[in-house]
């Protein structure tokens, strides 16, 4: 049987809950680490206001590229495994995480099973998910919602800042 095919897919990285920065880089070096994986890029950091919960400490985020032969259920268990590795607990829906792996986008693949929706339902709505992508491919066109560059002027009222170059 032939080798799967590689793709492009698209990984939001998040985290407010212990140190945050250290599980994103750790979690970029774990991606890079899964079979026949290839960690293309990584954005730079960023801080944000949490978007739809209130009362919580801001957040780290980062998207990364990665080109993957592993089908989209397979990188998603890898992810929730990584996740579980950096202590994640899902207390209930929209607690703080030490570390919050969401697939963005599988090349141009629709998806939607019970626990894979792809693209991610809410990424096209969301700063935090937005910067960062257009720092790596601003001209990509987000199956059924527009091409990243043209969709970040809905979201500028969304605070985001990124961190400092050192970190
Ligand atoms: N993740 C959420 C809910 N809200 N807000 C920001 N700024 N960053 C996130 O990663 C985030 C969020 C649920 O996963
Ligand atoms: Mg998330
Ligand atoms: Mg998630």
């Amino acid at each position: 049987m032939n080798a799967p095919r590689p793709v492009t897919a698209f990984i939001g990285l998040g985290a407010n809950l212990g140190d945050a920065v250290a599980a994103l880089h750790a979690a970029c070096t774990a991606l890079e680490a899964l079979p026949d994986t290839t960690l293309v890029a990584c954005s730079r950091l960023y801080r944000s206001a949490p978007v739809g919960v209130t009362g919580q400490p801001d957040y780290v985020n980062a998207v990364a590229q990665v080109r993957t032969p592993l089908s989209a259920e397979s990188l998603l268990t890898a992810m929730m495994r990584i996740e579980a590795d950096h202590g994640r607990h899902r207390a209930y829906p929209m607690a703080p995480r030490t570390l919050d792996l969401d697939l963005l986008l599988y090349g141009d693949a629709r998806i939607d099973r019970p626990h894979l929706h792809v693209p991610h339902p809410r990424m096209h709505l969301r700063a935090f998910v937005l910067v960062p992508l257009a720092e790596l491919a601003p001209e990509l066109e987000i199956p059924g919602a527009g091409r990243v560059a043209d969709l970040l002027p809905a979201v500028a009222d969304q605070a985001i800042e990124p961190l400092s170059e050192l970190t």
